[in-house]
């Protein structure tokens, strides 16, 4: 068996550092859909909105969106199956995911603006399957589709009806598995290896499909991609004695290992934010599975995450994260199957960050999704000449600011990114005071 292109292995994320350790994080039941007894999280968006499912049983599915509030459902793609559930949510709120049709075919669809639309009615007797796992902001979206009764292809799909199978070899099985805002698609593929073949993480930007991993006798898997082009999933490792799957990151070409977690033997990765922030799940000392977030190249086991008396006695997964680090997935409260949403709460106050700045109670002027309490100061308030100190030069730039009507943070005097007569007060009272 050869090996080739493992490349540099290593346990660090080789990522921005943009979050420096776990903040307090406050945990939400999302609850069930009206006569549901369970639920699941499997998606979230950049603003907070959440998908997933709703279910008594395997046939008894509903899909629902979170819009922050209460659970919407989705409906279906018709019949008396009700089979659904929502995988993928993009900035916008549109949703893709399976549902069942009226003939009891499971087909890949997309809610947008509160209706559901098939992505694909399928044009043989055989092909009869097709599942959307993933949509970016353009609308673009991907997941598989059967094309014969062996064959499930990685598919994609630029608006319901206008479907390109990426894949195209009879006898082969592949899997889209998630795309970001640039359109660049990654999944699993089977690539030649030696006189067979072997299951590869691919990437295609649109134009070719690039085997990510290059290795002959390792399998991978790519589950998501970010809008850095840093792909996690999980791949084969020799470690020690053996070969281990275990949670891994490519990122410039380069194949790393995120490690397993304390006595654990495999792990994976599920989903990526744009700061490089992993969820996923894997064994450790006494358990099987758990979930975990990977920050700063950190494996921290969900459950060490959750607050005093939460309630939630197990979380059986981690399906998403966005950018505000916001973990949904599911798991047990109070003896019942419910989907999470476990939030960063950096400011302490008992609500999730994400509400505390779309609330206006909490500001993040520079963007990064930390309510800017939390974070070092970015400036010196007053220092409107940006000169490090505050004195009488700053007052004519502080004034050109205002009038100007753009933000700099040095004369956003109270700290709520924009510039106004309040601002104008402070600033003369940081002035007054200034040594
Ligand atoms: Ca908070
Ligand atoms: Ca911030
Ligand atoms: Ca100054
Ligand atoms: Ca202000």
């Amino acid at each position: 068996m050869k090996v080739l292109g493992i490349g540099a292995i290593c346990l660090t994320l080789a990522v921005a550092a943009a979050h420096a350790s776990d903040p307090p994080y406050v945990i939400e039941n999302l609850g069930t859909l009206p006569n549901k007894g369970l639920s699941g999280a499997k998606g979230i968006n950049s603003n907070g909105y959440v998908c997933g499912f709703s279910a008594n049983s395997p046939s008894d599915f509903a899909s629902f969106i979170w819009d922050m509030n209460t659970l919407v459902d989705l409906g279906s793609l018709g019949g008396t199956f009700t089979a659904a559930q929502g995988i993928g949510i993009n900035a916008a709120g549109e949703i893709v995911g399976i549902s069942k049709n009226a003939g009891g075919e499971n087909l890949a669809f997309r809610w947008s603006n509160g209706s559901m639309r098939s992505l694909y009615t399928p044009t043989t007797a055989l092909g009869k399957y097709s599942k959307g796992f993933d949509i970016n902001n353009a609308g673009v979206m991907v997941g598989v589709i059967q094309t014969t009764y062996f064959d499930i292809h990685a598919a994609m799909w630029t608006d319901p009806g206008t479907l390109i199978d990426l894949d195209g070899r009879i006898g082969y099985n592949s899997s889209a598995n998630a795309i970001n805002n640039s359109g660049t698609i990654v999944g699993s593929m089977k690539f030649v290896d030696g006189d067979s073949t072997i299951d590869h993480a691919f990437l295609y930007d649109g134009v070719t499909i690039t085997d990510l991993d290059g290795r002959s006798g390792y399998g991978s898997v790519a589950s998501d991609i970010n809008d850095s082009d840093q792909v996690v999933g999980n791949a084969q490792f020799f470690i020690g004695a053996g070969v281990q799957t275990r949670a891994a990151l490519w990122d410039g070409g380069v194949l790393y290992d995120l490690g397993v977690m304390p006595g654990g033997t495999q792990s994976q990765a599920i989903a990526i934010n744009n700061f490089g922030d992993v969820v996923g799940g894997g064994s450790k000392t006494g358990y099987a599975f758990r979930p975990f977030v990977i920050r700063d190249g950190v494996i921290t086991d969900l459950h060490d995450l959750l607050p005093v008396g939460s309630g939630w006695t197990v979380l059986y997964e981690a399906s998403d994260i966005n950018d505000a680090g916001q973990i949904v997935g599911r798991g047990i409260h109070s003896g019942v199957e419910r989907a999470f949403l476990l939030s960063p709460d950096c400011n302490s106050n008992g609500i999730s960050d994400m509400e505390d700045m779309l609330g206006g109670t909490s500001y993040d002027c520079n963007g990064d999704y930390v309510p800017d309490e939390c974070q070092p100061p970015a400036c010196i308030k007053g220092d409107a000449n940006e000169d490090g100190e505050v004195d009488a030069l700053d007052i004519a730039p502080f004034v050109q600011a205002v009038l100007n009507g753009g933000y700099t943070c040095e004369s956003d005097c109270i700290s709520d990114c924009t510039l106004d007569a309040d601002d104008a007060a402070e600033f003369v009272t940081i002035l007054l005071s200034a040594p």
